[in-house]
């Protein structure tokens, strides 16, 4: 194998020459299947034969990013040193003039997580002792209780319970509403993306503020306060509004409310936080850490929620946690089923490792996704396991996956009662 630092190879893909590759890349695939839902993964083979997965699904746009990897970076993929992690990042991040946005990031996600991928095989290593080693003893999580109406979600929060979890987020079923973020029909699994043109939701902010104080009431009423139990709000709120909410339900003892208001509208955290002290969650559409940089600084909420997948992978998420670690801000991974299990279990590295990881989000997968991603994470008492194969610890079937081609679907849209758009 040529050293680092040896004759400088003719071979560097487009420019000067430089330093001969360790591990040139050799191979890089999009596999775009649906076991259960859309997923596209990428795969890069190294010379020597190792390879590596990414996650690079974007939930409704999962074509998009397929493109942006096929037609775009797979082509500068070739021949570049496989363990050059942080470089490559630079080069399609920087060398990109066009940055950030959900479809580039994710992009950069997969490449990153499919290199770290191949590192902790090369060095016959899970990737979260590359990254420092545990700091805990296993990554606790939360699941997703939820009812059409207060009876139904008192026996999911049951349910979840004696599963062992330790953290419950609870979402009911809005009255005079047809449907409602965050409850599905099959309880265990919960998917959005349900149509190929957008299903219709509709939303009503009056409605929705009467009904979740008393709902959240009744699981704390019912169960008590030995376990942490969560809410997302799905960014639908105005910033008074969500103060309102907030401090409505501090009774609660939330471990968080989530997503209070949109994402683009980060000054309005100011507001919420004059006026309560619910912790506050939010992240998982933003996609760089300047995106998060006012929320931090300011410590304008308490737990950070962007993902490996769709915040630039385990190098750019290493970072922002980071940089939330100075200020105090912990972790909140998100991880609804969109992120694949090779998100997840880039995730879960590097949940254990770093010291400000403050909770994972764990919606199981269907059957069919986790028979087409075999993976090496194991549930026990509320937590997490990543476990010990080298690298991320997941591979994927692709026999299986061929059989689960690709079916447009995408998030629903929501419109007010008279009629008119909101956020969904
Ligand atoms: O709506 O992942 O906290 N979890 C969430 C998810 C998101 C979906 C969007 O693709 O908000 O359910
Ligand atoms: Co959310």
């Amino acid at each position: 194998m040529p050293e680092a630092g040896g004759a400088p190879s003719p071979e560097a893909p487009g420019g000067p020459p430089r330093i001969e590759a360790v591990e040139p890349i050799e191979r890089a695939e999009v596999i775009v299947c649906s076991p259960g839902r859309n997923f596209v993964t990428l795969r890069l083979t190294t010379r020597s034969g190792i390879t590596g997965l990414g996650d690079a699904t974007l939930n409704g746009r999962e074509l998009a990013v397929a493109a942006y990897l096929r037609d775009h970076v797979a082509p500068t993929l070739i021949g570049r040193d496989a363990t050059r992690i942080e470089d490559t990042w630079q080069y399609l991040y920087r060398g990109g003039y066009w940055r950030r946005g959900p479809v580039t990031m994710t992009a950069i996600a997969a490449v990153d997580t499919a290199l770290w991928d191949i590192l902790g095989k090369r060095a016959g290593l899970p990737v979260h002792e590359l990254l420092g080693g545990r700091s805990r003893d296993g990554v606790t999580v939360y699941g997703h209780a939820n009812g059409e109406d207060v009876a139904e979600l008192l026996d999911q929060v049951a349910t979840y319970l004696e599963r062992g979890y330790r953290a419950v987020r609870a979402q009911v079923g809005v009255p005079g509403l047809r449907s409602t973020y965050g409850v599905s029909r099959d309880k265990l699994f919960y998917e959005p993306a349900d149509a190929a043109i957008p299903t219709e939701n509709l939303w009503s902010t009056e409605r929705y503020l009467r009904a979740i104080p008393a709902a959240l009431g009744a699981v704390r009423e019912r169960f008590g306060f030995e376990f942490a139990l969560l809410h997302d709000v799905h960014h639908r709120l105005s910033p008074i509004e969500a103060a309102r909410l907030g401090r409505s339900l501090e009774a609660c003892d939330l471990f968080w409310m989530e997503d209070p208001v949109p994402a683009e509208l980060q000054e309005g955290y100011r507001l919420i936080r004059q006026h309560t002290t619910t912790p506050i969650a939010t992240g998982e559409v933003l996609t760089s850490i300047w995106d998060c940089r006012t929320l931090i600084e300011e410590q304008l909420i308490d737990y950070i929620r962007t993902s490996v997948v769709h915040a630039g992978g385990i190098t750019h998420q290493r970072r922002i946690a980071a940089f939330a670690d100075t200020y105090r801000v912990r972790t909140g991974s998100h991880g609804a089923t969109d992120l694949s299990p090779v998100c997840l279990a880039a995730a879960l590295h590097l949940d254990i490792a770093i010291p400000n990881f403050g909770i994972q989000e764990y919606m199981r997968h269907s059957e069919e996704t986790d028979a087409v991603f075999p993976h090496s994470y194991r549930f026990a008492d509320g937590m997490l396991q990543p476990g010990a194969d080298p690298g991320l610890g997941v591979t994927i079937d692709d026999g299986l996956a061929a059989r689960f081609p690709y079916r447009p679907a995408s998030l629903p849209v929501n419109r007010r009662l008279d009629g008119s758009m909101h956020d969904w």
